[in-house]
């Protein structure tokens, strides 16, 4: 199987109080409004010393080009021709690497010569044929198979990066998936609703065990990043657009979100994809700041969190409705103002990414119109110190880990 192959190697708009609304949005709504509805918006208020072998080898199903890195250990420094000091090469994975936001972050972080990119894709041809498309330079960047979705595919990633040498210094967890029309859950490998399955879960698990690859590396300002949003945070106008995030006492979690004998969302109630994504986004953002509180100070890796700004061109939207795809960009563009194009959302990552100024862990970034990045403040739920511990200790034991 080509994949196994590759994992070798503002304001009339009503904002309504905090969990009041019961609202939701299905494929009969435009803007998270019933087509019926008047949308009432106002919205003014609103080098590398390592030898790389790469290995090239065609499979059956499909011609698929496989790299695999043999590194040996590098230093942090190396002496350039003119006798300076440089900082080494660093190893950043991104998740979700094959599109949107994730391959514009790729790219940039490529770009600078400083980064080699590994390319942590489900879909290895799409990944290659994306790197090269958008002319990421071979040397820069490695593929290696990950399906969120599967546990077992998330611990042989791990595997093939361990065998791969290299050192780890920068995970950004990018990948997602959105449902906001179905009617009925999807589950991963594991039995878990979809969204929060490959979003949350499946990134949980691949942060807690490269952690310990993390923990090794020598390089001066190791970071681990995953992107939150907007619209799980409650304090925003975008994130009061029904139906809203609310993990509430976490009991369809703790069930483990099977639709069987537990509800297949996080508060228990009733199957919403696009509230299954938003509680994604809010136990991303939980989890950054758990992992701050347990090992910022024994590590010094810096966790963050950011929102990028509204990309609405990206594939997150493959799911919506036509008409959605068509006037989302835009709305954002002329109406909220919020649009982000790819390439601009991909040079903000890459500045949580690499910048020296954004260091700070524990932390969430957002930039303003001047595209400035500022430390942004998060919603009640998505900053509750409780619910995130709450959040890890459920979310251990659903992947194993406990
Ligand atoms: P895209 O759909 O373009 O990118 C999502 C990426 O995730 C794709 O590469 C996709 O792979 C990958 N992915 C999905 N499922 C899995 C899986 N099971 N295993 C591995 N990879 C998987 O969307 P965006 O670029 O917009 O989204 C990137 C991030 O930005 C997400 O975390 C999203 O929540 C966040 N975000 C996006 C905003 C926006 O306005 N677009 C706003 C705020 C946050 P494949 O190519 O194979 O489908
Ligand atoms: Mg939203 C300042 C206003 C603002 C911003 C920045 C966003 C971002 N949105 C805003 C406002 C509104 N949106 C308003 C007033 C409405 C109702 C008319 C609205 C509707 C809406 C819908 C239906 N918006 C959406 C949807 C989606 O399906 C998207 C979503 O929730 O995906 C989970 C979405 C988004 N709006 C955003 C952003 C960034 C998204 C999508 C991406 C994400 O959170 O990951």
């Amino acid at each position: 199987m080509a994949l196994q192959a590759a994992s070798l190697v503002s304001s009339s708009f009503a904002v309504p109080k905090e969990g009041k609304s019961n609202a939701s949005f299905k494929d009969s709504s435009l803007f998270g409004v019933s087509l019926s509805e008047h949308v009432k918006a106002d919205l003014s208020s609103c080098s590398l010393k390592c030898k790389s072998l790469q290995r090239e080898f065609s499979q059956r199903a499909g011609a698929v080009r496989a790299q695999t890195m043999v590194a040996a250990t590098p230093e942090v420094d190396r002496t350039s021709s003119e006798g300076k000091k440089t900082l080494r090469q660093g190893t950043c994975i991104v998740t979700g690497a094959s599109s949107g936001l994730g391959l514009a972050t790729a790219k940039a972080l490529a770009e600078t010569g400083k980064w080699h990119i590994i390319m942590a894709c489900r879909d290895f041809l799409k990944a290659e044929r994306a790197a090269k498309s958008s002319g990421i330079a071979k040397e820069n960047y490695t593929i290696m198979h990950l399906d969120l979705a599967s546990l077992d595919s998330v611990r042989q990633f791990v595997d093939t990066f361990r065998r791969s040498g290299r050192p780890l210094d920068v995970l950004v967890c990018n990948a997602a998936v959105y449902f906001p029309t179905a009617k009925e859950p999807t589950f991963s490998a594991e039995g878990f609703e979809l969204s929060v399955g490959t979003n949350h879960l499946g990134h949980f698990l691949l942060s807690r065990l490269l952690l310990e690859d993390m923990k090794k590396s020598d390089y001066p300002s190791k970071r681990l990043i995953i992107v939150g949003s907007i619209t799980g945070n409650t304090n925003t106008l975008a994130g009061n657009v029904p139906p809203k995030a609310n993990l509430g006492d976490l009991r369809g979690l703790s069930g483990g979100l099977n639709g069987l004998n537990s509800s297949s969302m996080i508060d228990g109630g009733v199957f919403d994809g696009a509230k299954a994504y938003k509680d994604s986004k809010v136990c991303n953002m939980l989890t950054m700041q758990e992992f701050h509180r347990r090992f910022h100070e024994e590590t010094g890796i810096a966790f963050a969190s950011l929102y990028p700004g509204c990309i609405a061109t990206t594939g997150l939207f493959r799911e919506h409705i036509p008409l959605f795809r068509l006037l989302f960009p835009p709305f954002q563009k002329y109406i909220t103002k919020g649009f982000v194009s790819e390439l601009e959302a991909g040079k903000r990552l890459a500045q949580v990414v690499s910048d020296p100024s954004l260091t700070k862990s524990g932390v969430y970034w957002s930039w303003n119109k001047d595209s400035a990045s500022f430390q942004n403040q998060l919603s009640e739920e998505a900053s509750d110190a409780e619910k995130a511990r709450k959040v890890w200790e459920v979310s251990e034991k659903l992947v194993g880990l406990a």
